[in-house]
């Protein structure tokens, strides 16, 4: 059964390229409201917490000094089927794979570097949004 929030970061490249701008307004765009935002910066010790389910993967250190490697804007976003319209909106993993249109075919440099992170589920979209939210943060 599908909940209506999900969760996801604009990662160092897409800030550092100035497209925090354009990424909100595809979001907005696609219906989806802003329930919690922040502008901050991970340490590698948060980024290597916030990614331990791919500890055991080639690109684990390589994901997490980059996540760590400049600010990025996380947020929790609702609308109805929220993690799947959002995983369409911003595309496949790898941006050269991705469909024309989509947030990482448009703002992404790399299959590492690709501009958004989406929640692939909702239980993993409720984990991660308390990673950067208390309640008290939620609107
Ligand atoms: P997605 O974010 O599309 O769900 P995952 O869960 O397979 O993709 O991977 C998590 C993150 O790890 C990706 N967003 C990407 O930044 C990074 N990543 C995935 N595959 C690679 C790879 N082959 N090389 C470097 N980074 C990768």
């Amino acid at each position: 059964m599908a909940t209506n929030r999900t969760f996801t970061m604009i990662k160092p490249d897409a800030v550092k390229n100035n497209y925090i701008g354009a990424i909100l307004d595809k979001i907005n765009g696609a219906g989806f409201k802003i329930k919690a935002m922040k502008y901050t910066k991970l340490t590698e010790e948060a980024a290597g917490e916030f990614y331990a389910v791919h500890k055991e993967r080639p690109f684990y250190g390589e994901l997490v000094e980059f996540m760590s490697s400049g600010p990025i804007v996380a947020a929790i976003l609702e609308k109805d089927n929220a993690v799947d319209d959002f995983r369409t909106l911003i595309g496949a993993t790898n941006p050269a794979e991705s469909a024309e249109g989509t947030i990482r075919k448009l703002y992404a440099e790399s299959i590492g570097a690709n501009a958004v992170h989406g929640s692939d589920s909702d239980e993993n979209a409720n984990i991660e949004g308390s990673f950067f939210f208390s309640n008290l943060e939620r609107f």
